[in-house]
């Protein structure tokens, strides 16, 4: 494995950065988790764009212009020869001293690219869906830590997700502070009723992802009415079908919620249609890479 560090590649065992690096110490830092399929790097420029929108609100400057960044993406995904891969971009504020301020980096931010195999949830999942549960940790408030900022500072949804676990449960939903479905720990959640398509609107604790976003735009283009609408507990239980999407889980059937069967208790039509419609375009769309 070759991983990226400014601009050199190093070994799995060698790629290393400083224990002084505020991205290690204080979570000072953004990440992108981006997908390859067949030699097609998925909605690599919408990535691209969330990683410095993300730095820009924390006034990181990543020092690289995003030309440079998509062309590091790839040139990494060649080095490793991966035609189908999840590549993990990390850039953190760089090596300071022990005390918080960003002034204290003085030197370079750290951009680190990892291209390795993909872990998929088990093919089960797809098959017959997940049992998911709401978790007693709510999702950061945005005048908070604004859920939009793909920070690495995790440790909102790393809290869910050890609820969830502690529940015998993969995935976890998270409300918001007024208690509305936000999403979950590494997904967005959408659910499906009387034919049209509900998922929370992004301005509360929500992340724009960009699967979301993909599969917002292939139900409109198959005529499925889209609606972002602010959802509670007693709307996703009570709905034909849900699912979630992301980049590593792509889009995955939900049937059960603390312990509310949902629809008919197996992955729905609307579902597995869209399921059907997101391959087709990952198997086509994306920026080429040559290995
Ligand atoms: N919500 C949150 C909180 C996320 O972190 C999504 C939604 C889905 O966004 P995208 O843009 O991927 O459709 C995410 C994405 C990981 C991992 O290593 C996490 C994500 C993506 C890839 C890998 O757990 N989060």
């Amino acid at each position: 494995m070759k991983i990226y560090i400014n601009g050199k590649y190093y070994g799995r065992e060698d790629a290393r950065i400083s224990v002084f690096d505020h991205g290690f110490l204080y979570g000072d830092g953004v990440f992108e988790g981006i997908r390859s399929y067949n030699c097609l790097v998925f909605k690599l420029k919408e990535h691209i764009d969330r990683l410095y929108e993300s730095a820009h609100t924390i006034m990181l400057d990543i020092g690289m212009t995003k030309q440079e960044m998509i062309k590091a993406v790839l040139d990494t995904l060649k080095a490793n020869k991966l035609k189908d891969s999840y590549i993990r971009l990390v850039v953190s504020r760089g090596t300071g001293d022990l005390g918080m301020d960003p002034r204290k980096c003085t030197g370079k931010p750290a951009v680190i690219i990892i291209a390795d195999k993909i872990t998929l949830y088990p093919e089960r999942y797809y098959k017959d869906g997940l049992t998911i549960v709401t978790v007693p940790t709510v999702r950061n408030m945005p005048e908070a830590l604004n859920p939009q900022i793909k920070s690495l500072n995790y440790l909102n949804n790393i809290l869910a997700k050890i609820e969830a676990v502690n529940a015998g449960c993969e995935e976890a939903i998270l409300l918001d502070a007024l208690g509305f479905v936000a999403e979950c720990t590494g997904d967005n959640i959408f659910i499906v009723k009387n034919g049209g398509l509900y998922t929370p609107p992004q301005c509360m604790g929500t992340l724009r992802g960009i699967t979301r976003d993909s599969v917002i735009e292939l139900a409109r283009k198959n005529r499925i009415p889209v609606h972002e609408h602010v959802l509670t507990r007693h709307e996703v239980y009570i709905s034909d079908e849900c699912f979630l999407t992301g980049t590593a889980a792509e889009i995955i059937p939900v049937v059960k919620i603390d312990g509310r069967v949902i629809g008919s208790g197996k992955p729905g039509p609307t579902t597995r249609k869209l399921i059907g419609k997101f391959h087709t375009i990952t198997a086509k769309d994306g920026v080429r890479y040559k290995i």
